[in-house]
């Protein structure tokens, strides 16, 4: 079995997406949750190249029970599917956490440098390795509030120097080998910067366009990799044109821009 880094590649390169889709539905609405879930898949599957689930599905359906489904699903499309459990304790309850995502089918998660390496994220990324599966760092969140945190100024502990807190994070990502940085639509510059920092070792993954205020021209342009788009298209009329019509205006940005 491909690790995911590989598996992700290859299907986006097949499908030529780079579509990750949010499957973020809420069972507040009239139609039930899971086949709600797997209609979404099955509707977008040929313009995606990875699905990412959150813990508002996770939650209600159960990891051993409903969850189950959609991750065969997502399988047997061709599809890796990453749990977006932004992990962020202490080593134990890290390793533990992840540890059962990847049990049950996942194929990566994602995680928040701020709890740093040692007994923090580090028996994360040792079980991903010895397990072929993936781990993506959260580098500039979407939203406004991500300026609190991911866009302090700090100290550098290597220079000495101020430096923005989400340039330690892309430095971070390289020196552990992430998977992937997340970094927001909303904020192009920083993809910019950031991308500077990773080059081609380590993609990033941009939420935010469509409903967020995100571009994704500026996105693709910044030097994002893969897109992650979810009310966008799960909420509209059509989810499969919608994923389709989005796949195409990407592919031809892509091309502009060669
Ligand atoms: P939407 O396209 O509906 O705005 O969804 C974006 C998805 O990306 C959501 O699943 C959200 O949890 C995730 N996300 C985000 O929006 N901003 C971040 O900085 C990090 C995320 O994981």
């Amino acid at each position: 079995m491909l690790q995911y880094s590989a598996w992700i590649d290859k299907v986006a390169k097949k499908k030529r997406s780079k579509i990750v889709l949010a499957l973020d539905l809420t069972n507040l609405g009239s139609k039930p949750l899971l086949s709600n879930c797997l209609r979404v898949i099955k509707e977008t599957a040929q313009s995606i190249c990875a699905v990412k689930l959150n813990r508002q599905v996770v939650l209600p359906l159960g990891l051993l029970n409903g969850v189950q489904r959609i991750i065969k699903l997502a399988h047997n499309l061709d599809l890796p599917i990453i749990m977006d459990c932004k992990i962020n304790d202490v080593g134990h309850t890290n390793e533990a956490i992840a540890g059962h995502y990847f049990s049950a089918g996942f194929d990566a998660v994602t995680a928040s440098p701020f709890v740093g390496w040692k007994d923090g994220l580090e028996p994360v990324f040792k079980l991903a390795r010895q397990q072929g599966k993936g781990v993506i760092l959260l580098v500039y969140m979407s939203h406004k509030g991500a300026e609190e945190g991911y866009g302090q100024n700090v100290v550098d502990p290597k220079t000495g120097n101020l430096c923005p807190q989400y340039m330690i994070f892309a430095g971070k990502a390289l020196e552990w080998g992430a998977d992937g940085a997340v970094v927001g639509a909303t904020y192009p510059e920083k993809i910019s910067a950031i991308h500077k920092t990773l080059g081609t070792k380590v993609p990033i993954y941009s939420p935010g366009v469509g409903v967020q205020g995100g571009d994704v021209e500026a996105a693709i342009q910044a030097g994002a990799t893969y897109l992650i788009i979810g009310r966008t298209i799960f909420k509209s009329a059509n989810p499969q044109k919608t994923s389709s019509d989005l796949k195409n205006q990407i592919n031809d940005i892509i091309s502009k821009h060669q």
